[in-house]
């Protein structure tokens, strides 16, 4: 953007898309943006202002966000999320350039950490910030300010009337503490929170009565699972990192303090990495001494036997629940994921967190390559002799992910544009890689969640076994991210 008519000061606007539209309002949570909100937090420091439509909270018709792009004349419109998301970022893009063709377009979030700047071929998108994007998005706008090009900012691809323009990977430059708290005020957070007081949901937990809400520890993970997009994509842009303990226990009291959270949810892909960061983080929640409960993640091999002290220090400190995967209950297929984790570590962290009074959470991914029926009913044994009900996963090969690759090379993808535009969610089967057909697949896998429910006793209606929203072997979306 070379422009002598350059903006001083942009007008900004930010849209926080909702990455379900289609799904019911009342049974599934309505998760608040963090990546989002610490990137309009940052902006918002370095002195810039903005609007910001949030899609989640308040979703628009088409006509409404026309009427507002072509009233307010935004230099920018800036948006992001996962690859999930991708073709919400298609359709806003086309559509703000219809109505404001000299609009900035710019995205973030995973969906630009597609190879070879897909985001920019495939939407028209203007700027592309790979990684994180809050110091990254300020270059951007400054560039703006003083009609300068985009060129060699780390982390920013753009495309003009030359083409695309790549980036090289800009290492986060700061630790996390460094970006400082979120501003949660720029967003309404007690939507958010209604949102989680409402539901009742096996996989989810329970917030009934709950003020429910989420943060984040630690960024990254550092195991590189076959499945996973930190495979390949995150690694590079999301090295693991963790916030000191004194961070996140500030931030908890602030949220409890501030809007009355007592419920909260660590969306970390990892929480804890060893046992020296759970007693650290007990350490500093005992000097607080709030009345409040955590759910944090964690992997398989964490806690055993041996660590029921431990654990019951974790419980008083209100911990009330861990999830780790299992993914599979067949050591062979565990392997072939890279997962390195046992079963037998599976089934001893389960024990002790039962004997703690800590509840259990896990996944399990069904439709491996090579994946025989055995192998499935492995994985639904362990899960029965834990006695837990898992979330399932058909797999879904993720942009980033070895798994993706291959599907690639074997012909399971043909067209990666109207693969990723079109990708869903892992709760319903889209590409089959295993031995089963697909109707094998579906149906031992609901069978076997139907035997474990029955002799758990529990009341989960066999629709909602797979999906607790809606269940199929192929997703239903309107693929508009519009109220009709
Ligand atoms: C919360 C969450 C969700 C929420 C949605 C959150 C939201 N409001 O967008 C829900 C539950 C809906 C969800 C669903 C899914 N999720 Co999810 N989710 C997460 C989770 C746990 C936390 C996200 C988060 O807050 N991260 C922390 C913030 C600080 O980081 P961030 O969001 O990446 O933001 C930074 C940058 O990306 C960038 N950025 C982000 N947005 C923007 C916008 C702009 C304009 C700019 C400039 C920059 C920018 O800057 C931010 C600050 O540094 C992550 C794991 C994780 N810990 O990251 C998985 C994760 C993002 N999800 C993942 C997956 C696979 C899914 C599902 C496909 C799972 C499924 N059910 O099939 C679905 C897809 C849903 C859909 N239809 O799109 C993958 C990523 C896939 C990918 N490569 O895109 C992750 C990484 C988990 C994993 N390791 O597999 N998810
Ligand atoms: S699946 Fe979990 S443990 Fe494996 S790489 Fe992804 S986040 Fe890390």
């Amino acid at each position: 953007m070379l422009d002598s008519s350059a903006p001083t000061n942009p007008r900004i606007l930010f849209v926080n898309l909702n990455p379900r539209p289609d799904w019911s309002r009342d049974k599934t949570l309505i998760y608040f943006n963090i990546g989002l909100c610490q990137v309009m937090t940052h902006v918002k420091k370095c002195g810039y202002q903005f609007d910001l439509l949030d899609f989640s909270v308040t979703p628009m018709y088409r006509s409404q966000f026309v009427e507002q792009i072509y009233q307010e004349k935004y230099d920018v419109i800036a948006f992001g999320g996962m690859v999930h998301t991708l073709w919400q970022m298609e359709e806003l893009s086309v559509l703000i350039k219809t109505v404001c063709p000299r609009t900035c377009i710019v995205v973030g979030g995973y969906a630009t950490m597609l190879k070879n700047d897909a985001v920019l071929r495939w939407t028209c998108a203007d700027v592309a910030i790979r990684g994180e994007g809050e110091f990254a998005l300020v270059d951007v706008l400054e560039r703006i300010k003083q009609g300068k090009s985009f060129a060699d900012i780390p982390g920013v691809a753009y495309k003009d009337q030359e083409g695309i323009h790549s980036a090289a990977t800009r290492k986060p430059e700061f630790s996390l503490d460094q970006k400082g708290v979120p501003d949660w005020d720029l967003f309404d957070v007690e939507a958010y929170v209604q949102s989680g007081s409402k539901l009742l949901s096996h996989h989810l937990g329970v917030f009934q009565n709950q003020r429910f809400f989420p943060v984040i520890t630690t960024r990254g993970c550092p195991y590189r699972c076959t499945f996973c997009s930190n495979n390949q994509l995150i690694q590079t842009h999301n090295p693991y990192r963790r916030h000191s303990v004194a961070f996140v226990a500030a931030m908890i009291k602030g949220l409890h303090d501030r809007y009355a959270i007592n419920h909260f949810k660590f969306l970390d892909e990892l929480s804890f990495l060893n046992k020296s960061d759970v007693v650290q983080l007990l350490d500093e929640l005992d000097t607080m001494g709030l009345k409040i409960t955590i759910e944090a993640i964690c992997r398989v091999g964490l806690f055993g036997d041996n660590d029921l002290a431990l654990v019951n220090r974790m419980k008083a400190a209100g911990f009330t629940r861990l999830f780790y995967s299992l993914e599979s209950g067949s050591p062979r297929i565990l392997e072939l994921m890279n997962k390195q984790i046992s079963v037998e570590e599976f089934s001893a962290q389960k024990r002790v967190l039962d004997a703690a009074g800590i509840s259990s959470g896990t996944n399990v991914i069904v439709g491996y390559p090579t994946e025989t029926a055995e192998d499935i009913a492995r994985t639904f044994t362990v899960c029965l002799e834990n006695r837990i009900l898992p979330s399932v996963c058909f797999l879904l090969p993720i942009p980033g992910s070895e798994i993706y690759d291959r599907a690639i090379r074997d012909g399971y993808i043909k067209d990666e544009k109207e693969y990723v535009l079109d990708i869903g969610e892992q709760q319903y089967l889209k590409v089959n890689m295993s031995q089963l057909t697909d109707d094998e697949l579906y149906s031992c896998t609901l069978n076997h969640l139907k035997q474990i429910r029955n002799d758990l006793s529990l009341t989960i209606p066999d629709e909602n076994l797979i999906c607790s929203v809606n269940a199929g072997v192929k997703r239903v979306s309107k693929k508009t991210m519009f109220l009709d």
